[in-house]
């Protein structure tokens, strides 16, 4: 191994197909924390060390460890689950975690606040009704996004099979876990265990696919790593045009980081997804920087061998040849709420869960409503990549039922603006260790001032993408929103301008650091041009740059990190 390998390499390395020390350091007693080393081995089983940040205070002066806890991220290809799997993971949630689920921008669902010594009990359990973690983080492919797609059936029905295919067949091959967690026995005698695609360092760093279906971008493939835009005439799957290379995080003042748009490899034929698809990751694993993990994600790969050179290789690795790309149009990137009729006669039921969690709070008991609903509804369940939920394949004959049980807990999106339906943001404070700023619990707020402005310009009923983060690392994806909101520091925020509403532009740093009137100062100014000034059905992101308000970002290399 070169010497100049992170640390990370070092442990992977290290750790017997991702063991490590897993098994002592969960029966350690003596603290509510994994050893080091565990803690990044444990993140490839779906498992993060956590330090509840305001319970911390004052802690250390009384000679006590930090308030440890884990929190654990699930796999859950295009986020589809049965009443029976949702009713599993309420009743973890409740019994095990802090009594929320946290629904994820990548379509699955986080337990927070789970004591070291549930954990165990919490996976076998989860495990019982065929939920998994593996992979729900680590340097390894992670939860698959697809569109959930509720109108047509047949369609969601393939194109879902693709990313459940590709989440499988991605999968590291380590029966670590199986060990670890479900207390299975080593396979005895046979042959040794290896890792075929991944190898013992697995990839430098975490990797991310999409599968999307035009017109819709809910799923922003163009973040993502790997990209699967489907291409279909009626019902009929021809193929996928394939993109590499996407991805939002970025450092704050670092111009060697910077979000960055998948580019367009070529079309293939659905058979030959899973050869694509293993080649892209193989040639990341050999080609990604892993040295510095700042610098390893395929996106600064693509970028150091170019995309010409990277697109060579795939195709030798995969033994075929892309055709050329079909053509595709997205309209949008945001949730379609309420009822839809699907193809097959079935309705489905989107529903509004605030920031993707689901809480029983005062005035709106969300998790009680969603626990009603699983005991009653026969279809399955669907978590969109806006950390919304869709109560799908509800027969004629149930929606009555299933409406007036949503209506009484909160969760239909009635009454609420267009600004605060297409608004997201990440979890940030207190769990996050990487908040540099709130963002889950202040977002709610402010959009009630965002929203008050819009409404006093007459643009209160314009749909918007609006989304915030704690820091930069991009978790909501505020770099292909119209206005992006980015932590800086306690109560500061950059903000972006001038995403496309359908996920296919990077946006542009308008103001740094700023506090919460000069946000809404700037955006009561934003606002009142784009009331004067709007052309019919223009979006706030697409005027911001017609309007000459900022520039488009034309190459995140050199451009994203300079204002306006
Ligand atoms: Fe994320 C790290 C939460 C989607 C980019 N992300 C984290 C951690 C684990 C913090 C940490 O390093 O320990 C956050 C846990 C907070 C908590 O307490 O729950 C966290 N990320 C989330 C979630 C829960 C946000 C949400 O509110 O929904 C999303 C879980 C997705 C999932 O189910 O797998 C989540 N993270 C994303 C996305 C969006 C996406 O994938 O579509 C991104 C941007 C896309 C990308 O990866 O480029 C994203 N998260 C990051 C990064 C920056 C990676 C980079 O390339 O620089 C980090 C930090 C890191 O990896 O070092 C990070
Ligand atoms: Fe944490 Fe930053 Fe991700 Fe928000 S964007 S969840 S603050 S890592």
């Amino acid at each position: 191994m070169d010497a100049r390998v992170n640390e990370n390499e070092l442990i992977k390395a290290q750790s017997h197909l991702l063991r490590g020390t897993l098994r002592e350091s969960l029966a350690d007693e003596l603290t509510g924390a994994l050893a080091p080393a565990d803690a990044q081995i444990g993140s490839f089983h779906g498992v993060y060390e956590q330090v509840d940040r305001v319970h911390r205070e004052g802690r250390a002066g009384r000679f006590l460890e930090p308030p440890y806890e884990l929190m654990l991220r699930a796999r859950l290809p295009g986020g589809v689950c049965t009443p029976e799997q949702w009713l599993a993971i309420d009743a973890v949630g409740r019994e095990l975690g802090n009594g929320t689920i946290r629904l994820t921008t990548r379509q699955t669902f986080q337990l927070h606040g789970v004591l070291k010594h549930h954990l165990k009990p919490l996976i076998q359990r989860i495990n019982r009704v065929m939920i998994d973690s593996i992979g729900g983080c680590g340097d390894v492919n992670r939860n698959v996004l697809c569109n959930p797609n509720p109108v047509e059936s047949a369609l969601h029905a393939q194109v879902h099979g693709w990313a459940r295919r590709i989440s499988e067949q991605l999968l590291p091959r380590t029966r670590a876990y199986h060990e670890i967690w479900l207390e299975e026995e080593p396979v005895a005698g046979g042959e040794p265990e290896s890792e075929p695609l991944y190898g013992e360092t697995y990839l430098p760093r975490k990797f991310k696919t999409a599968v999307a279906v035009p017109p819709r971008n809910d799923v922003d493939v163009y973040t993502n790593d790997l990209g699967f835009v489907a291409i279909t005439e009626g019902d009929r799957l021809l193929g996928f045009n394939v993109l590499a290379g996407g991805g939002m995080g970025t450092t704050h003042g670092d111009r060697s980081t910077y979000p960055r748009l998948a580019d367009e490899l070529g079309f293939v034929p659905p058979e030959s997804v899973l050869v694509v698809a293993e080649a892209v990751v193989s040639t990341q694993r050999d080609l990604g920087n892993r040295i510095s993990r700042r610098h390893a994600r395929l996106k600064y790969t693509i970028e150091r061998v170019g995309l010409a050179a990277f697109k060579a290789e795939v195709e030798q690795r995969a033994g075929l040849t892309f055709g050329p790309v079909r053509p595709v149009a997205f309209t949008d990137q945001g949730d379609r709420y309420g009822w839809v009729r699907g193809t097959d006669g079935h309705w489905h039921l989107t529903l509004y869960i605030e920031n993707g969690r689901v809480a029983d709070r005062p005035g709106a008991a969300l998790m009680t409503g969603l626990r009603e609903i699983a005991r009653v509804h026969q279809g399955d369940f669907r978590i969109t990549p806006n950390q919304n939920l869709i109560v799908a394949g509800v027969p004629e004959n149930q929606r009555g039922q299933i409406e007036a049980i949503a209506r009484a807990h909160g969760l239909l999106a009635d009454g609420r603006t267009p600004i605060r339906l297409g608004a997201i943001a990440c979890v940030a404070l207190p769990t996050c260790p990487q908040a540099m700023a709130e963002s889950e619990r202040y977002f709610p707020d402010l959009l009630t001032k965002i929203e008050r402005l819009a409404v006093d310009h007459g643009v209160g009923d314009v749909p918007m993408v609006m989304r915030m983060t704690g820091c930069p690392n991009g978790c909501a994806r505020p770099f292909v929103a119209e206005v992006g909101l980015v932590g800086k520091g306690p109560g500061r925020y950059n903000l972006m301008l001038g995403g496309d509403g359908k996920g296919s532009r990077l946006n542009r740093l308008c103001g740094e650091n700023l506090s919460e009137p000069e946000i809404l100062a700037a955006l009561d100014g934003l606002f009142q041009r784009f009331a004067a000034e709007r052309q019919d059905g223009e979006g706030l992101g697409n005027f911001s740059i017609r309007a000459g308000l900022v520039r488009p970002v034309l190459n995140p290399v050199e451009d994203f990190h300079d204002p306006v």
